[in-house]
Order: structure tokens, then sequence, then C-alpha cells
């Protein structure tokens, strides 16, 4: 049994990567160069934005086991290292014969285009626009999340479309959405541009609230209200995948997330109708050591 797929238009050894968010840097425990000696299928670097961010302060993670709260706030090192090292990332990934896939996340349509230009030229195979990032905060105002902003998201991609190299392939990563009426728009501005080859379903859900046994917020930044993953998203983004599979046309891969932590959730949204998934919950708890064991799980109850 082979368990390649062709992710809009890539092969992929199997369907399993890591989610953004969870590999920001060349060197370092979760760093490229470990990560492409891991079982993964392709390594996803990033979200990278423009200027170099710390990220949020203070209890930025929890973890219950039926679900994770972060409020991270896009920590990365800015684009300027990324210019530098995402030709030594790539290098490394196509040596181990994975692709290099890369997260940008900009603050407005114009910043989109140049961190996808620079992405492009700097040697990833696939660009991911990260249009759902539920945790920046400024003076105590949430910024928009741009996945809920159907003619927001027509911008974005519109500044993309000429910056990038014609053989770098786009996904855009979408937020939770309960109004199956939105995402049907938000599938149908996808669907009218051809350089969107995939759509990654879902990021975390916005503005959880979590107390302790004390009665304090769980996460110290933003009141307390952060992104929701794990298990407790795994339905949730199942509903998505089955959902956009229907709304976008075939040329459209999905790539699902939300939850996997098990070789039957991989294999639950293939069924679903993706056809890769990616693990940041679980990544985070198990370290790269969660690739083999979703795999050989996978294996098991396929073969
Ligand atoms: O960095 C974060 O706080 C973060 C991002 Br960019 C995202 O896309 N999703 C998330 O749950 N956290």
């Amino acid at each position: 049994m082979t368990y390649a797929v062709n992710l809009a238009g890539i092969n992929l050894e199997h369907p399993v990567m890591n989610a953004a968010g969870t590999c920001k840097m060349l060197d370092g425990e979760d760093g490229v160069r470990n990560l492409v000696r891991s079982a993964l299928a392709a390594v996803m670097v990033g979200s990278m934005t423009l200027e170099k961010r710390l990220g949020n302060e203070g209890e930025v993670y929890w973890d219950s086991g039926n679900y994770s709260l972060n409020s991270l706030g896009l920590p990365n090192p800015g684009a300027n290292y990324y210019k530098q090292f995402i030709p030594e990332m790539a290098a490394l990934a196509h040596e181990a014969k994975k692709p290099l896939f890369v997260s940008i996340a900009g603050f407005n349509p114009e910043e989109y285009g140049v961190l996808a230009g620079l992405a492009s030229r700097a040697g990833a195979d696939l660009i991911e626009l990260n249009l759902s990032c539920p945790n920046v905060w400024d003076k105590g105002e949430q910024k928009r999340i741009a996945s809920f902003d159907p003619p927001l998201i027509e911008e974005i991609i519109g500044q993309v479309k000429d910056r990038i190299k014609r053989e770098t392939r786009v996904a855009v990563k979408l937020s939770p959405c309960s109004d199956p009426f939105l995402l049907a728009e938000i599938s149908s501005v996808i669907s009218s541009w051809r350089i969107i080859n995939a759509v990654t379903a879902v990021n975390t859900f916005p503005n959880a609230f979590c107390l302790d046994e004390q009665g304090k917020p769980r996460i110290t930044p933003g009141g307390g209200l952060a992104g929701l993953g794990g298990p407790a998203m795994k339905p949730i983004g199942l509903g998505h995948v089955k959902q956009l599979r229907s709304m976008l046309p075939e040329r459209v891969s999905i790539i699902g997330a939300g939850g996997i932590a098990s070789g039957q959730d991989v294999l639950d949204y293939l069924k679903a109708g993706a056809v890769a998934v990616q693990v940041a919950t679980s990544f985070m708890n198990k370290q790269a050591r969660v690739f083999d064991s979703l795999l050989a799980e996978l294996i098991q109850i396929t073969d």
C-alpha cells in the first residue's frame, strides 16, 4: 500500500506534516534542521511577519488534555531572517526529499504580497497565507481576522498573485466559521483565483476563554481570550473539510487541521476530503516523534 499523495501538484511521501506555529527557525530543537530528520512528509515554517516579533507576554499556552489554548501572538524572527535562511531550509528539506512550505502573515494586503514574493524567491515550494491568526492585540484592540472578511481575502490574494514565481504553490489557511453561508462566500472568493491551489482548514477557534481553579484566566494576554486547538477541534475541523470539499473545485486540495492525535484521526480527515493533514497541539506535546507514531498507526489501521 502506498501512502503517497499529491497536494496541489506537490508529491508527498504521505499525508502528515507539522502545522504553522510549531517551527520558526533553521536551528534549535523544533528547527528545520531537526524536523527534516523526522517522519513528517513536508516541513511548514512560520508564520513569518515583515518585522521581527517577540510575541505576547505572560501565560500564552495551556493544554487541558481535551483542548489547548494559545495566545502566542506571532513570535518570529522577521522577514530579513527568512530571506537569509529559507534557501538553506529549502536545501535541507529537499535533501530529505521533503518540500518546504512557508506560512506568512501580513497586517495588510500589501504586506502579504511582499512576504509572498520574498518566500517564493527564497525557495519555498508552497506559501500558506495565514488569514486566521486570532491572537494579535494592539493597545487592547484585537486585529481583524481576515478569514471572516471575503473582500479583504480578495485583496490579499490580489496582492500575492503578481509577486510569486510561477512554480510556487499557494494555500490559504482559514479560521473555523460557524456560518455555512459565510463559508460558501469565502470558498467562492478562493475558487475565483487560479493561483490558489490549496485550503487549510482550520486554524484555532478564536477567543476561547478558560479559568484556573482560583478563578484566574489561564491565558494572560488579550484579557485571557485565546485560540482553541487540540482534540476538541476535531469534529469542527472535519466539518469544515467536508463542507469545503463540496464547495471548492477539485483542483483545490484541502489540508485538514484540528485535533489530530492518532492514525485514526488522520484517516478520518482523509475520508472527509483532505489530501493531507497538519499537526500542532500533539506535536507540541510529543515533539517530532509524534510523526512516527501517527504514521505507524495509519499504516496499522489501513494495511
Ligand atoms: O501566533 C499565534 O498566536 C497563532 C497564530 Br499566528 C495562528 O495562526 N494561530 C494560533 O492559534 N496562534
